[in-house]
């Protein structure tokens, strides 16, 4: 197969239901997507943590090259006084895990919440569940939406939703009263100047994900919307260290943003380490439901995804993203073992078809087959 380094998403044997036995019966999937969740966000990751962390996933068999989110201080993002104090632990992190062999760090730059949804257990007519987001039936007040996400995910603790972070919502609000989007792009250099010598280095890739949803809310300044946004980050440190997570289904959000033309024009560049692949439903204005993989259900072309990341010879890092929960599965929200299971195997089913159909053209001796580049160090 091709030189997909596939994976799959995992929250660590406290607080996942699902085993590194069972990511590692997913055919073609190597990687485990990693994130040490027991460090307050801020705070150096041990060297000791890090290391039993990947003697775990190694003696399961697989490998942790890719981690899922370091996530980063308020302070940073405010550009607070504090803020080097932060960086300097978040350098100190970068070196542990380039010990360990980490190759990327996914991370996001969005002021006070993560990822939001309005329903996490949105029923869909096939009897299965999935997140949806409703802009009509979001809370006016950011308090009411955090009890909202923390009373619907039955228990999991949400990725991004870290309770000790958003317990002083209003105090966080009120620090970022200033903060424009200029000034949230101003900290953002701030922090990249800092940190990516240190990346070029150690040889880790920083891996910035989209917003989710791709636009402001409750006055927050949202920098990485859209095509535009990304032109702007990656000027701000030339370096192929200062890239970009794809999220398919976080950019797919903006019917706007068109994925293969955005694939086709940053993966060249070198600025993409990490894809995060998966569907969504736009089902009315600024109202969708995360889906399965295949393009039949949702609103995003799957195939002209791949068919782009295949065009464009990627070789990085891939995984797919919020699945629903099916077969009885009572999964954390996005994240049951199931449906991401079966977007792995269409997504790796689509990328077999794209490789040996090229081949056939070689054959046939098309000249625009780009074999042996579309799967370098493979013979099939
Ligand atoms: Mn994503």
């Amino acid at each position: 197969m091709a030189n997909l380094k596939m994976g799959f998403r995992w929250f660590g044997e406290k607080d996942d239901p699902i085993s590194l036995a069972q990511i590692r019966q997913i055919p073609q999937t190597k990687q485990v997507v990693g994130a040490l969740f027991d460090v307050p966000v801020g705070e150096v990751w041990p060297q000791e943590k890090i290391d039993a962390l990947k003697k775990q996933v190694e003696d399961a068999g697989l490998k942790l090259e890719v981690i899922e989110s370091v996530n980063i201080h308020d302070d940073i993002k405010i550009g607070a006084p504090t803020r080097d104090k932060y960086i300097e632990n978040y350098i100190q992190t970068i070196k542990n895990l380039s010990k360990a062999g980490v190759k990327v760090i996914c991370y996001n730059f969005m002021p006070v919440f993560d990822w939001l949804r309005t329903d996490l257990h949105h029923q869909l007519a096939d009897g299965s569940n999935a997140m949806m987001y409703d802009e009509s039936k979001l809370p006016k007040d950011p308090e009411a939406l955090m009890a909202e996400m923390n009373s619907g995910s039955r228990g999991f603790s949400l990725p991004g939703w870290e309770p000790e972070r958003l317990a002083a919502l209003k105090e966080l609000f009120a620090a970022y009263k200033d903060v424009s989007e200029e000034k949230l792009v101003e900290n953002l250099k701030y922090f990249l100047d800092a940190i990516i010598p240190v990346c070029e280095k150690f040889d880790v890739r920083m891996a910035m994900h989209p917003d989710d949803p791709p636009k402001p809310l409750f006055g927050l300044p949202r920098i990485f919307k859209n095509r535009e946004d990304m032109l702007r980050i990656e000027q701000l440190h030339e370096s192929r260290y200062n890239g970009f997570t794809i999220c398919t289904g976080s950019l797919g959000e903006n019917p706007a943003n068109d994925l293969p033309a955005i694939i086709r024009e940053f993966v060249p560049k070198d600025r993409v380490p990490f894809m995060h692949v998966r569907n969504i439903k736009h089902v009315g204005k600024n109202k969708f439901h995360e889906s399965a993989h295949p393009s039949t259900e949702g609103s995003l072309d799957m195939f002209e995804i791949m068919k782009a990341l295949h065009d464009t010879d990627y070789d990085g890092y891939i995984r797919p993203d919020h699945g629903r929960n099916i077969w009885g599965e009572d999964g954390r929200p996005g994240y049951g073992l199931y449906d991401r299971a079966l977007g792995i195997t269409y997504l790796l089913g689509m990328w077999e078809a794209l490789i040996k159909s090229n081949l056939i053209q070689m054959k046939a001796g098309h000249e625009f087959c780009a074999w042996p580049f579309c799967m370098p160090g493979n013979n099939f």
